[in-house]
């Protein structure tokens, strides 16, 4: 996962812009943006930045927030992340260290059925497979000073909020938003 490609499109220009024909973006891009923004309240992802799966910006935003499409065929896992969480998806990509001293906050309000992985780690060979194969819907991630994870079970069928990837660097609180399916 490379995240921090240093490959940006000249692609400064609102959905909108894009749309009125005044910029020849291709319609999968304007899909991917779509898909992106729908990981988050508009309010969020209005002004994000959007990135596409391998790094490509494909528009700079002005709230902090970075919203990208994570679809793949067959799933549909966008996610808006704060720059915390920008930091731990590096990380995961990079398998390198992680903590935070603050709140990170990730929006999935697509969920990421079709996209789960093991709930133990985010490097299963074969996560689809896992015994602990997990998919969410509709959620929150939220990433904590790990002390703060304390006490909340690390069970994704609890019916509540549940720890993810807990004995690893990228430990995070998932928070179901809907009931499931
Ligand atoms: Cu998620």
């Amino acid at each position: 996962m490379k995240l921090h490609s240093k490959v940006k499109l000249a692609l400064i220009c609102s959905i909108g812009c894009a749309l009125s024909g005044s910029l020849a973006a291709d319609d999968s891009t304007l899909v991917k943006m779509a898909q992106a923004m729908s990981a988050a309240p508009i309010s969020i992802s209005g002004q994000a930045t959007i990135m596409d799966n391998d790094g490509t910006i494909l528009r700079e935003g002005s709230n902090g927030w970075t919203c990208m499409p994570h679809t793949m065929p067959g799933d549909n896992a966008p996610m808006c992340n704060d720059a915390v969480w920008m930091k731990l998806m590096q990380a995961v990509g990079s398998q390198s260290d992680f903590e935070t001293d603050r709140i990170g906050i990730s929006y999935m309000l697509q969920g990421d059925v079709g996209a789960g992985v093991s709930n133990a780690t985010p490097y299963h060979p074969d996560p689809k497979n896992a015994e602990d194969y997990t998919e969410t819907g509709p959620h929150l991630m939220i990433v904590v000073p790990k002390e703060m994870l304390a006490g909340i079970t690390d069970d994704p069928k609890s019916g509540g909020p549940y720890v993810m990837w807990g004995d690893t660097p990228y430990a995070h609180i998932m928070v179901p938003v809907t009931d499931p399916e």
